[in-house]
């Protein structure tokens, strides 16, 4: 088993239904990751020790999801200069999801976090893996097959449409 060079974290196990969709793509994709809960409010120096570390283990991205006061995404980024995606998720704690969308988007400035949709993991998945194939022409080749299986999906169904009739679908 190759090391990970993705790390896919969260802030809780209740968020796993969701991040588990990030997992699935890189799976897809043969990248190898590696995937675990931490909390940036109940296990904060796990987080810390997490963030600073992942360079030196040899990660190259990190996808962090959390729900509510999303905190985990933007502290995460602010330990280390890996890029760092964000997942807001709709959980248990959240009002309708804005509080998390919002604590994850709107990190101050020098401080990035590279935010997706509401519940988003597997858009999470797929740009981690884009920002690995920057330098890694096998995994660019598999994203191309990707991207164009997502035109033929379109295509099948604009050919459905036209053969049936929108009325008979
Ligand atoms: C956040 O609080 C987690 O990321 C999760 O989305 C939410 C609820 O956590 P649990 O109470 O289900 O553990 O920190």
């Amino acid at each position: 088993m190759s090391k990970p060079v993705i790390g896919i974290i969260m802030g809780s196990q209740s968020d796993l239904k969701v991040m588990k969709e990030a997992a699935e793509f890189l799976e897809e994709m043969q990248v190898p990751f590696e995937l675990t809960v931490v909390s940036a409010h109940r296990t904060p120096q796990r987080m810390a020790d997490y963030a600073t570390s992942a360079r030196t283990r040899g990660l190259k991205v990190i996808i962090a999801g959390a729900g509510g006061a999303a905190h985990l995404p933007g502290m995460v980024a602010s330990f280390t200069t890996l890029p760092v995606i964000g997942v807001p998720i709709k959980s248990s704690n959240s009002i309708d999801g804005w509080d998390s969308v919002l604590s994850i988007l709107q990190m101050p400035s020098g401080v990035p976090v590279a935010t997706v949709a509401l519940n988003g993991a597997r858009n999470a998945g797929i740009l981690a893996a884009q920002i690995l194939a920057s330098d890694n022409k096998p995994l660019a080749k598999k994203l191309d097959n990707f991207k164009k299986s997502l035109q033929k999906k379109v295509e099948d169904s604009v050919r459905i449409i036209e053969k049936k009739g929108w009325k008979d679908i």
